[in-house]
């Protein structure tokens, strides 16, 4: 079983709600270990380098207000295999349909505002983890 490192980002929607600690607490419960964390504003620069792939949807341009709305968190998470971990622990990208027992379904009713978002594989965790962290000496 790898170790990796994965990005999460818990949105503004989480700030705002006050679940930055219940929802961290998960991941440190499951065994995931913070390596390194920090507060920040998304830039309609950062919005559009992070969520590149999604540009050219319709949802784009409330999906980057939205993530432009208010302080986020990003954490880097370190475990064997973080990626796939992380992400079953979020559960599905719409809080309606996902699983009870996972944060988005036990936390969010929204497509968009869906608290957290975390890499979807080892690629896009290295990318993300250089976007968020520029200057690592570890
Ligand atoms: P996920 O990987 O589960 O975070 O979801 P995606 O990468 O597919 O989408 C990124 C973000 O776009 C989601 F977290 C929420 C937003 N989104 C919408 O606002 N509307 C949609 O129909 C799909 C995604």
């Amino acid at each position: 079983m790898p170790v990796q490192r994965t990005l999460i980002l818990l949105k503004p929607d989480a700030v705002e709600r006050q679940l930055v600690g219940s929802i961290l607490s998960r991941f440190e419960q499951k065994g995931l270990k913070i390596i390194d964390l920090r507060w920040l504003r998304f830039t309609q620069e950062l919005a559009r380098q992070h969520y590149a792939e999604h540009i050219a949807k319709p949802f784009y341009s409330g999906l980057e207000q939205y993530i432009m709305s208010g302080p986020v968190v990003a954490a880097i998470l370190e475990g064997s295999e973080a990626v796939d971990v992380v992400r079953r622990l979020i559960g599905s990208t719409n809080g309606v349909e996902a699983l009870p027992g996972t944060i988005r379904g036990d936390f969010s009713m929204s497509n968009q505002q869906n608290l957290v978002h975390a890499s979807d594989s080892a690629v896009s965790a290295e990318r993300e983890i250089n976007i968020f962290f520029p200057k690592r000496e570890y």
